[in-house]
């Protein structure tokens, strides 16, 4: 089945934005070929940008914003909330490529996007929406719009054609762990130990997206915690934590900041951080019940 005909039955504008962000993620599974290298600009982390962030940040701009398609748009790539005339109210928040430094090395990377009504600046338990589209071997999207989890995969024609529908968080023992271990805070690394000595294996590639795609498919946790040096984390709360928390907990899995649910935090700017536990929800319940 086609990703047009099983987003039948959603509001009309969400499905316009959704094919859309569709449409832009082929244009970018094409164009990793033709944007290599490093751009001369950094984004607003004083990251240094990849050529490819840049092009797939204005491809997003035009397609989403431009044309109308949605009225508030929020990137990882630029500083401020964008506001296009538009007959809707929905917001997008979007990461147009994570874990894009792994491109120089070929690694699987993604675009997230959180789907908002009335602005983007509001708690992820109030998103109509999520979605993210990973550029692997093969490009895979998973849409989650209040009635589960979906994944298409793009095919030979050029469409995006279902491959799994209703999905659930695997029961496998992964952890992928971000940070340096010699910074961990306490409660943290005890966490980790007892991950550990309960026989969970690591997994972490250094691209959120991927790392939590594997885990919503074999199971288990991936976490970017607080540590000393940054107790808020590294990962930003509205463009990468918030949407794939979303779409795990509509997986049946859970996420958290360590302390409460991740989807209950109202972001103060867009570019907030926030320390990260995603998986299933035993893993996020030992986390939060661990004396801080
Ligand atoms: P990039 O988009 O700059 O590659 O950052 C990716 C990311 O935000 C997230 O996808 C990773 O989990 C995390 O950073 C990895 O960061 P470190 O390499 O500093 O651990």
């Amino acid at each position: 089945m086609h990703l047009s005909k099983h987003l039948e039955g959603y509001d009309k504008d969400i499905v316009e934005a959704v094919l859309g962000i569709a449409e832009v993620s082929k244009a970018i599974s094409r164009g990793f070929i033709t944007h290599q290298g490093k751009a001369e600009s950094d984004n607003i982390y004083g990251e240094q940008q990849a050529r490819m962030d840049v092009w797939a940040d204005g491809l997003f701009i035009k397609e989403l914003g431009e044309s109308g398609l949605v009225r508030y748009l929020a990137s990882e790539e630029q500083p401020e909330v964008m506001e296009f005339e538009s007959d809707t109210d929905l917001g997008i928040s979007i990461d147009p490529l994570d874990g894009s430094s792994l491109l120089s090395v070929n690694l699987t990377v993604g675009t997230i996007v959180g789907i908002q009504r009335g602005g983007v600046l509001k708690p992820g338990n109030e998103m109509v929406g999520a979605m993210y589209v990973i550029y692997g071997p093969l490009t895979v999207l998973v849409y989650a719009l209040g009635n589960g989890v979906h994944e298409f995969v793009l095919n030979a024609d050029g469409d995006f054609v279902l491959r799994r529908e209703n999905l659930t968080i695997g029961s496998e023992k992964r952890l992928g762990q971000g940070a340096a271990r010699n910074t961990y805070l306490l409660f943290h690394e005890e966490f980790i130990s007892m991950l550990e000595a309960d026989g969970y294996k690591i997994r972490f590639s250094g691209s959120f997206v991927a790392d939590v795609h594997q885990i919503l498919h074999k199971g288990g946790v991936f976490t970017y915690p607080g540590y000393r040096g940054s107790e808020r984390g590294k990962l930003r709360l509205l463009f990468e934590c918030a949407p794939m928390g979303y779409i795990v907990t509509q997986a049946g899995g859970a996420v958290s900041d360590g302390y409460v649910d991740l989807l209950t935090i109202q972001p103060q700017s867009i570019s907030e951080r926030a320390p990260v536990y995603i998986g299933g929800k035993r893993e996020i319940e030992l986390i939060m019940g661990l004396p801080k």
